[in-house]
């Protein structure tokens, strides 16, 4: 059984950014620090939890990148082709000179999902990387 007993413990941070955590946590309404912290973890249990997880998820990747980067190109294009059967859709827009958006909607288990993320991310040359998907129905 769960222990929900709340415990307390010290946490050290910078100074700065911890005032700029303050902000953040005022701007979203949360009543205090460790309501805040508390949900940090838990999104963080979360996405690791599905790590391993044979739960089918649907979402979008989301990535900004710069398309001048040595082969990121034919990496991104690569690596989703390898796992086209999670991939339903890409959309590429072209925000600027130099910068691309790209939106991959995605379906699959949730630990095939996380990883392909992952990878996309951590390309060199993607500047931003967000991910987020929701449970569907056991198929
Ligand atoms: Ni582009």
């Amino acid at each position: 059984m769960e222990d929900s007993t709340l415990k307390r413990f010290g946490i050290s941070m910078e100074a700065q950014l911890l005032q700029k955590f303050d902000r953040l946590i005022n701007q979203r309404g949360y009543e205090n620090r460790s309501e805040a912290i508390r949900d940090l973890v838990r999104n963080a249990l979360l996405e690791h939890s599905w790590e391993k997880d044979e739960q089918i998820v649907a979402g979008t990747i989301l990535l900004f990148y710069d398309h001048h980067q040595r082969n990121l190109l034919e990496e991104l294009t690569q690596a989703q082709h390898e796992m086209h059967d999670n991939i339903l859709a890409t959309t590429h827009f072209h925000l600027d000179h130099s910068s691309c958006l790209e939106l991959i909607i995605v379906k699959g288990k949730a630990k095939d999902i996380q990883q392909l993320s992952h990878k996309l991310t951590s390309l060199k040359g993607v500047q931003y990387g967000n991910f987020t998907v929701a449970p569907v129905e056991r198929i």
